[in-house]
């Protein structure tokens, strides 16, 4: 299981691996874990995840949306990689994020994304969100990736999950503020550009738990 100190989760959104793991050195400090998406996996190869799995948690955001054959397939290689966590969409439906549930197994949680914390989140996601967190509930999900650009939206998730956990990303470059969405509810924020592409990584990101911990 993932710490819950800081609750911070550092979305290393970079494509150069050594600036990468620069930042991760720099933020370490103020850090649960380091999400690892396609740009870095793309360009340093998924050795990265075991790379990153030696120094922290590594939650792999793969947003897996398949049939539960492929389904099984990612996140068997990204628990053998080394991830502590693989993010999941949830509208795939019950059988493909119970495949996912049961790859996991013990070695692993998974996340369903609900609604989607970019504007176009509210199209699509954000009219099924409620329904895809208590699927999410039945197929025996770990946690839910729940909008920080949209707190009260982390409060309805959170009033159906119980005390299963929530990821929020959105805080910093896309607007939302990190102690809002931990105040509605959220167990982590989920931050990348407000503290990758700073001039301090260290100072923004100690920024944003000092914020967190306003709320605790
Ligand atoms: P910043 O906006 O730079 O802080 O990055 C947010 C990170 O969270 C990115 O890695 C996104 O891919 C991810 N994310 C969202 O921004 N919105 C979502 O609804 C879901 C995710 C995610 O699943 O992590």
């Amino acid at each position: 299981m993932m710490k819950k100190d800081t609750r911070l989760v550092l979305a290393l959104d970079e494509t150069d691996r050594k600036k990468a793991l620069n930042i991760v050195d720099q933020v370490a400090d103020h850090i649960d874990a380091v999400k690892i998406n396609w740009p870095l996996v793309l360009s340093a190869g998924p050795e990265m995840i075991t790379e990153l799995s030696e120094l922290t948690d590594v939650v792999c955001d793969f947003k897996v949306a398949d049939i539960p054959n492929t389904v099984h397939l990612i996140v068997e290689n990204a628990v053998a990689r080394g991830a502590s966590a693989v993010i999941v969409h949830a509208f795939t439906g019950e059988d493909s994020l119970t495949e996912a549930v049961k790859t996991a197994g013990n070695d692993a949680e998974i996340y369903a994304v609900t609604e989607m914390s970019h504007p176009g989140g509210k199209m699509f996601t954000a009219l099924h969100a409620e329904e895809m967190a208590r699927m999410g509930v039945r197929c025996g999900v770990a946690g839910f990736i729940a909008p920080a650009t949209r707190p009260e939206r982390v409060k309805a998730i959170r009033s159906i999950i119980g005390d299963r956990k929530i990821m929020s990303p959105g805080v910093g470059a896309q607007g939302g503020s990190a102690s809002a969405a931990i105040a509605a509810g959220a167990d982590y924020v989920i931050v990348g550009r407000a503290i990758c592409k700073s001039d301090d990584p260290a100072a923004a990101a100690k920024a944003i738990c000092d914020d967190i911990r306003t709320v605790l």
